[in-house]
């Protein structure tokens, strides 16, 4: 059975991209909610909604589990939806704090993310509840996501909008940085550049991988055989499935069919 993995759009692909990388002998169904994209900006009820509906959609397609690879879906809808289906859900933000909570040196941890996420406040919880003593920053930068859709990911705008939102976790002497929303790891040696190389950058994309394969084993689920013949990956999107392949053509390292 194949994994589904949803998100507002086309930034879930980079969590996609990770599953495909650690897992590779998973199928994925992946929906990306392009009708309804940005989630950013939208209302915890209307996200939950929403993800209900997807999770619905996924259950059809006979998944095992689903990853929530949203960073704002999982803020606001994990807890919501996690005991009503009954396959494993995930979320981003968890995997993405645990490893955080593990590596900060001086306990100062900043979190990006969109407005829903930052002000949901879900990192700080995890985090404290992990680690008492952690401080964390958190910063909306609503900008990042429509500079990643338009390409510019390595581009003076891009630079001087960094500089503009992240300078604030320099001077409150940050030494881990989450990168809590699905686009900010197209844009990682441009906030890498700017941060220096001291700052450790924590991808909550690749650390969801990890934790669904541990996750896959425990439950005896993983996948261990080889490559079937047929394509492994579908992808359905809610609007503008010609815009979607353009953009997954830049993530992923193959034509999508859709
Ligand atoms: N996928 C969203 C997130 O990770 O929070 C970003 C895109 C959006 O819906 N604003």
């Amino acid at each position: 059975a194949p994994i589904g993995v949803f998100d507002s759009g086309v930034g879930g692909l980079t969590v996609a991209r990770e599953i495909m990388r650690n897992l590779p002998s998973e199928k994925i169904v992946y929906f990306g909610d392009t009708a309804r994209v940005p989630y950013g900006g939208k209302s915890r009820e209307n996200i939950i909604r929403y993800s209900r509906q997807i999770i619905h959609f996924l259950m059809e397609q006979q998944v095992k589990a689903i990853v929530i690879a949203c960073n704002t879906a999982s803020a606001f809808a994990l807890e919501a939806v996690r005991d009503e289906f009954d396959v494993p859900i995930l979320g981003v933000i968890e995997p993405g704090a645990r490893v955080a909570a593990a590596e900060t040196k001086n306990k100062r941890v900043g979190v990006i993310g969109t407005v829903g996420t930052v002000d949901s406040g879900i990192h700080a919880s995890y985090l404290k509840k992990l680690d008492p003593e952690i401080t964390v920053i958190g910063k909306a930068c609503p900008l990042f996501v429509p500079l990643v859709e338009e390409g510019w990911l390595h581009d003076p705008v891009t630079a001087e909008v960094t500089a503009r939102y992240l300078q604030e976790f320099k001077d409150k002497d940050v030494d881990t940085l989450i990168l809590g929303c699905t686009h900010y790891p197209l844009i990682r040696s441009v906030i890498r550049e700017f941060m220096g190389e001291e700052v450790r950058l924590v991808n909550p994309a690749y650390e969801t991988a990890l934790e669904l394969r541990s996750l896959l084993e425990k439950k005896e689920l993983l996948n261990t055989g080889g490559k079937t013949e047929e394509f492994p990956y579908r992808f359905y999107v809610s609007d503008l499935a010609e815009k979607f392949r353009a953009f997954a053509g830049s993530i992923l390292p193959y034509d999508v069919e859709m």
